[in-house]
C-alpha cells in the first residue's frame, strides 16, 4: 500500500484543466514526426520506460565553501528525504529511485527502510561512500587523504567503510557501490604521484574483492577539490585504466562537471562505452568547474549529445548496456525539489530528443562525408519540442501535467516547514 504524499485529487483537478491543449500538442507533434517517419506512440513508450535516480542529499540546500543558505522546511534526516524525493516522483515519475549516501543516511534497520521507501514509491539506487570527510569518533583522520593515504591503517578503515556500504547497500536493494575519493596533493611533492595511485589500486582492489556478483563498483573521477594540484582519479583516463586494473565489475562513473573546461564529454561517453567500461552518468551543468547547476541550465546541447552518443551505444552495445542515471546537484538558490522536478524533465527531454534523431540519415551522412546533413540530422531532432511526449508520459503514469504548478498548489514545502526542525546554519558543499 503506498502513501504518497500529494494529493491525487488535487493532481487530477489540475491536469483535467491542462488535459486538452495537452492532446491538442500532442496530435500536432504526432502528425509532425509522422511527416518524417517517426511514431510519436513508439517515443513516448521509450520516455514512459526512462528513468534517473534522484540523490538523497540532493533533498536538502547545498552550498558553497563559504555558506549555506538553508529553507524552512527542510528535510533533516534520511525519512524527510525520502518523504520529498517521493513527491519528485509522484509528480514527474521519471525518478523512482534514491541513491543513499553513507554515513549521512546512516539508520539501525534498512529492511525497514526499504520497506519505508517502497511504501513511498520508491526503490534505491547506488549507495555512495564518503571517506572525503572525518565522522565524529573516526579512529584515523581523512585529513591527507583516504584510498590513497600514506598511512596502511587509515587505508583500511577507509576500505571497511566501503564494504560496509556495500553491506547496506545489499539490504536496500542497491547493485553498485559508487566510489569518490577527495585524495590528492595541493603543493607540487606533497605525495608521490605514482605510488598515490599504487596505494589507491591496492586498497580499491580489496573493495572490489568483497562486491558481490550482481554487483558494479562505479568509480567516479574529478580534476581537482577538494585537492587543488592534483587527485588521484583525476580524469577519464586515470579512471578507465583504474577500472581495467580492477576487473569487468569496475565501471567509470561520469559527473558532467568533474571535467576540464570545454573537454569533450560526449566523446568521453563514446569511448569509455567502447571498450565496455561507461558505468553511469552524474547529472548537472556547469558553467567555470564542478559548479553542481541545475542540469541542461547552461549547456542543454552538451546533453543531448552526450544522449545521443548513449543512443549510439545502445545501437552496438560493448560489454552489455546499462549505464546507472542520476542526478548529483547542489542546489544553493532553488527549493531543491522544484530544481530536480525541473532537471528531471530536461534530461528526460534531451534522451526524447536523442531518440528522434533519424540514424538511417546521419549515418549516411558520415558515410557520404556530407558534414552539413550529418549535423542537420542531429539540429533537427534537437529542435523539436518534445514537452508534450513527456507530460503525456507523465499523466499517464499518474504524475502531473504542471509539475511545478501542482507543487506550489500543495503548499507541501510550507506543510513541512511547519512540522520539521529547522536545519543549522554553515558551509555545505554537497
Ligand atoms: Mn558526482
Amino acid at each position: 500500500m503506498t502513501q504518497l504524499p500529494i494529493s491525487a485529487d488535487l493532481i487530477a483537478t489540475r491536469n483535467a484543466v491542462h488535459a486538452d491543449a495537452l492532446e491538442d500538442d500532442y496530435a500536432s507533434l504526432g502528425r509532425k514526426l509522422s511527416r518524417t517517419g517517426i511514431d510519436i506512440d513508439a517515443i513516448l513508450d521509450r520516455v514512459a520506460g526512462f528513468s534517473v535516480a534522484v540523490p538523497s542529499w540532493g533533498a536538502g540546500r547545498g552550498g558553497t565553501r563559504f555558506a549555506k543558505f538553508p529553507i524552512p522546511g527542510e528535510p533533516t534526516n534520511i525519512h524527510e528525504k525520502l518523504e520529498d524525493c517521493a513527491v519528485i516522483q509522484q509528480l514527474g515519475r521519471v525518478t523512482p529511485r534514491v541513491s543513499p549516501h553513507f554515513p549521512w543516511d546512516k539508520v539501525s534497520d534498512y529492511k525497514a527502510l526499504r520497506e519505508e521507501a517502497a511504501t513511498l514509491g520508491l526503490g534505491f539506487d547506488a549507495v555512495n561512500s564518503n571517506t572525503f570527510q572525518d565522522q565524529p569518533g573516526q579512529v584515523h583522520t581523512y585529513a591527507n587523504g583516504s584510498l590513497a593515504a600514506q598511512d596502511a591503517a587509515t587505508r583500511q578503515q577507509a576500505v571497511d567503510h566501503n564494504i560496509e556500504c556495500i553491506e547496506i547497500g545489499v539490504q536496500l536493494g542497491s547493485t553498485d557501490l559508487t566510489v569518490w575519493v577527495g585524495d590528492g596533493t595541493n603543493f607540487p611533492g606533497q605525495q608521490d604521484l605514482g605510488r598515490s595511485l599504487d596505494r589507491y589500486l591496492e586498497a580499491a582492489s580489496k573493495i572490489y574483492a568483497a562486491l558481490p556478483d550482481d554487483w558494479r563498483m562505479l568509480l567516479e573521477h574529478k580534476m581537482f577539490e577538494p585537492a587543488f594540484y592534483s587527485t588521484v582519479i583525476s580524469d577519464w583516463g586515470s579512471s578507465i585504466l583504474a577500472a581495467q586494473e580492477l576487473g569487468p565489475k569496475a565501471k567509470c562513473l561520469v559527473d558532467l562537471g568533474h571535467h576540464a573546461p570545454n573537454v569533450n564529454i560526449e566523446q568521453i561517453v563514446a569511448r569509455l562505452h567502447r571498450f565496455g567500461k561507461l558505468g553511469g552518468f552524474h547529472f548537472n551543468d556547469s558553467k567555470y568547474g564542478d559548479d553542481d547547476l541545475d542540469s541542461g541550465s547552461i549547456n542543454p546541447h552538451q546533453l543531448f549529445l552526450v544522449f545521443n552518443e548513449l543512443v549510439e551505444a545502445e545501437l552496438n552495445p560493448q560489454d552489455g548496456f546499462n549505464p546507472s542515471y542520476m542526478i548529483d546537484q547542489s542546489h544553493n538558490v532553488t527549493d531543491p525539489i522544484e530544481s530536480m522536478l525541473s532537471s528531471a524533465e530536461t534530461i528526460t527531454q534531451c534522451f526524447a530528443k536523442a531518440q528522434l534523431v533519424d540514424r538511417a540519415a546521419l549515418h549516411a551522412a558520415q558515410e557520404a562525408n556530407d558534414t552539413m546533413m550529418a549535423f542537420q540530422a542531429l539540429r533537427r531532432a534537437y529542435n523539436i519540442d518534445v514537452a508534450p511526449i513527456l507530460a503525456k508520459a507523465r499523466a499517464e503514469a499518474g504524475g502531473a501535467i504542471d509539475v511545478l504548478e501542482a507543487y506550489r498548489l500543495s503548499q507541501y514545502r510550507s506543510r513541512k516547514a511547519q512540522e520539521r526542525k529547522a536545519v543549522g546554519l554553515g558551509a555545505g558543499i554537497v
